[in-house]
């Protein structure tokens, strides 16, 4: 089973967008395995976003993820990353579809709502530098049988 790490970016926290992003993800079956708020360092972030320094909107990207707490999490599930990314939309949220996060509830790419990891190594990085401590290994069997055959 693959993870993938999902965060509601400040402006989705401060727009009261967490609950919905949790239950897309829920409601799709995904399974909640680490969840926080928190509010990161300018060095976390630098960390997280460190294959984007050299491009010119880093530095707007780094005011706009500083500007409040994120909810960071992990789900874990079949094809979590690409799916994943599919559940949020396109980078730029007028090229999203609607029914993804991003294609119903934003406008600006720099203002795009959530963060999902692109590839199951920058996942597993990403779920590393987040939670540090490591995540919560639990069951879930019965509900498991429901939605894998
Ligand atoms: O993975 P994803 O978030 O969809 O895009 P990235 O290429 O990793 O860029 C990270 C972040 O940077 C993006 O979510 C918005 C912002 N950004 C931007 O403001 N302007 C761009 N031209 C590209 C990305
Ligand atoms: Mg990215």
């Amino acid at each position: 089973m693959e993870r993938t790490y999902i965060m509601v970016k400040p402006d989705g926290v401060e727009r009261g967008l967490v609950g919905e992003i949790i239950k897309r993800f829920e409601q799709k079956g995904y399974q909640l395995v680490a969840l926080k708020l928190v509010s990161p360092t300018k060095q976390l972030l630098e960390e997280h976003y460190k294959d984007l320094k050299d491009k010119p909107f880093f530095p707007s990207l780094m005011t706009y993820m500083l500007s409040g707490p994120v909810v960071g999490m992990v789900w874990r599930g079949k094809d979590a990353v690409k799916t994943g990314r599919r559940i949020l939309g396109e980078t730029n949220p007028l090229a999203s579809n609607p029914g993804t996060i991003r294609g119903d509830f934003c406008i600006d790419m720099g203002r795009n709502l959530c963060h999902g990891s692109d590839a199951v190594e920058s996942a597993e990085r990403e779920i590393a530098l987040w939670f540090p401590s490591g995540v919560v290994e639990w069951d879930r069997k019965r509900v498991n049988s429901l939605i894998y055959e």
